[in-house]
């Protein structure tokens, strides 16, 4: 019996309900939309409400609005958590000027009549989305329906991440089909070399959040490709790493979201052709391997054929997973073996370096880092515990150890009293923060409750200090979108000094950040630090035919970099979408997201094998 049921938080579609009561709830729902802007006509003139949905400029600013898109949404109220009340004209520059207090602006948008346009645009946008959802639903089934209606009624602005994520498929779909990421300039496909002949990577990417949004025919369309043209048979290098956290970790996924047994037998192929990267001498997997011959060897880059910490470190929740889900302990064993070995070795001031010889098991250099080379690995030590239901006591002793050490040696305040995570080279610390190290804003966040009772607060307040410094990288650009990596030396606080360091590929890891600190806090400050992001997206990041990285965030004009990275997809809009939606849509003590932001179920106690609970309560019997 299929028990994906269970799984909280999640619109899997029509769930547990009978034809009959779909057809009573439908009936239900549309007489209450109906009633509510039949209600429209009896208020007085001088409501709000009535002036904004029945204006006399509707069908021109319907139209404008709709063409417009997401940013005719941007004058959205951003004062608090987003309610169907806050409907209410919103203060157009509430948000850029972001800490402006709200009423005082909210006067002044009502004095002009092109703030009041605006707002009508607005409103209207949001009364077209939520009807095309509602058109869309009604085609679909009506448990998925009911959610997106539900939650584009209650929040505007995740209709704005819902329209750019739609807008970013459409175009994948439209010039890329099938190839691994768009090329939105030129409107063609692109291949690379990291999944070896793996194809298809925005696609297994988006699944999942195609499906959380409610895009049901786009989510068809992705998981019949997945069934019909996704082949695991391919020869070619591919990166251990990025197919387990992009390919693994999109199909376990949308198995546990969807209860589709395809993804399963897909997922579980897939798996099986990774074992032969461990083959070494010390089972720490080299990072390339050819899904086709099952060889495997280092990265030409990487010193002395070692191994890359954020590589073989990132690897336990997919692979605790696959184990639960074939009944087969080789994928824990394999993950756990490395997880003995970096516990055991000396690990000096308690750091973990970047490179690790897979033949003697040995530190190759001594450099540390929680950006690029090693972040993920810590991500996965405190997600390793959270996923287990709290049990897995070695993983928590080992992330709290490596934050210590991190605090010891890593964390440094600014002289302009920003926090940041400088990176160390041997002892010497290098004043540099990579934007992948911003995910350690809400990594600490969600670490902090598990802390020492002592503890908790400061771990809470060291991952605000780190989310503010990374917005402040944002905010202290032109185009309000942060560079790769920024620095804190030679009179730098929180800007890339390099030209090399200013490009933004759409990465999430910032606004990461913000979504896990939103739904700690409920601090609005960091709605309002999304919202930006998405303003910026739209203004720099959005061509004709997609969204694309920009080369230089300090340029005033911006050049595109041509690619629409499939973590835009997975991570980027997910995160958005996911700050902008009440907190059980996929709550944190039951899901635990990926490195790519594909959400795994955390494995309760009593379903782990040989404890007596049943054998897992996620699976299909
Ligand atoms: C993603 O593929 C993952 O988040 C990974 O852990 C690091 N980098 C990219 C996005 O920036």
């Amino acid at each position: 019996m299929n028990k994906i049921g269970y799984l909280p938080g999640v619109s899997a579609s029509g769930m547990g309900l009978r034809l009959s009561q779909k057809f009573v709830f439908l009936l239900f729902l549309s007489g209450l939309v109906t009633l509510c802007f039949g209600a429209l006509f009896f208020l007085p003139d001088s409501v709000r409400l009535k002036r904004i949905f029945l204006s006399k400029t509707e069908s021109q600013a319907r139209l404008s609005a709709w063409k417009k898109g997401p940013m005719a949404l941007s004058q959205t109220n951003m004062n608090g958590p987003v309610s169907g009340m806050d409907l209410a004209p919103p203060p157009p520059r509430a948000l850029t000027g972001a800490l402006a207090p709200v009423e005082q602006s909210s006067r002044r948008a009502a004095e002009t009549e092109a703030d009041q346009d605006q707002i009508n645009n607005l409103s209207l946008t949001l009364l077209q989305a939520t009807c095309f959802q509602f058109l869309k639903g009604c085609c679909c089934e009506l448990g998925g329906f009911a959610i997106s209606l539900v939650t584009c009624i209650l929040n505007p602005l995740t209709i704005s991440v819902f329209q750019m994520m739609k807008f970013a498929w459409d175009n994948y779909k439209s010039f890329a089909w099938g190839k691994n990421e768009l090329r939105p300039l030129t409107k063609n496909g692109h291949i690379g070399n990291m999944f070896g002949g793996l194809r298809g990577a925005s696609i297994v990417d988006s699944l999942d959040t195609l499906y959380i949004m409610g895009l049901i025919d786009e989510y068809n369309d992705a998981k019949e490709w997945v069934e019909t043209s996704l082949d695991l048979n391919s020869n070619g290098e591919a990166s251990l790493f990025e197919v387990n956290i992009r390919y693994v970790g999109g199909l376990l996924s949308a198995y546990y979201l969807t209860g589709e047994e395809m993804f399963k037998r897909k997922v579980l192929e897939l798996g099986e052709k990774l074992l032969p990267a461990f083959n070494t001498p010390t089972g720490i997997p080299r990072g390339v391997i050819n899904l086709g011959s099952g060889t495997s060897w280092s990265w030409g880059w990487a010193s002395a054929g070692s191994s890359i910490l954020a590589e073989f470190g990132t690897l336990h929740l997919e692979f605790v997973h696959l184990s639960e889900l074939s009944n087969n302990p080789i994928y824990t064993e394999k993950v756990m073996n490395i997880r003995r070995l970096l516990n055991k070795i000396e690990k000096p001031h308690g750091l973990y370096p970047n490179f690790l010889s897979p033949v003697s098991g040995n530190w190759v250099q001594h450099h540390v880092s929680i950006g690029g080379l090693g972040d993920s690995f810590y991500e996965y030590l405190i997600k390793s515990y959270l996923m287990s239901d709290k049990t897995d006591e070695e993983a928590k002793n080992m992330y709290y150890s490596a934050l210590e050490a991190i605090e010891a040696n890593l964390v440094q305040k600014s002289p302009g009293g920003l926090t940041y995570m400088a990176e160390w080279r041997g002892g010497i610390l290098d004043h540099k923060m990579g934007h992948l190290a911003c995910f350690s804003g809400g990594m600490v966040g969600i670490g902090a409750d598990d802390g020492a009772p002592e503890k908790r607060q400061h771990f809470l307040d060291l991952a605000a200090e780190i989310t503010h410094t990374c917005h402040e990288s944002y905010s202290r650009s032109a185009t309000k979108l942060g560079p790769e990596a920024f620095r804190f030396d030679g009179g730098a606080e929180a800007t890339a000094t390099r030209l090399s360091d200013r490009y933004y590929i759409l990465r999430p890891e910032v606004i990461e950040s913000y979504m896990y600190m939103w739904r700690l806090t409920h601090d609005p400050k960091y709605r309002e630090w999304g919202w930006e992001a998405v303003e910026a997206l739209e203004q720099h990041c959005r061509v004709e035919a997609g969204f694309s990285g920009i080369r230089d965030v300090y340029a005033q004009t911006v050049s595109h970099d041509n690619m629409q990275q499939s973590f835009f997809l997975s991570e980027t809009l997910k995160y958005l979408y996911l700050l902008f939606s009440d907190d059980d849509l996929l709550p944190l003590e039951d899901w635990v997201f990926n490195t790519e932001a594909h959400p795994l179920p955390v494995i309760r106690k009593s379903c782990l094998h040989g404890e007596g609970g049943t054998h897992d309560k996620t699976t299909s019997e």
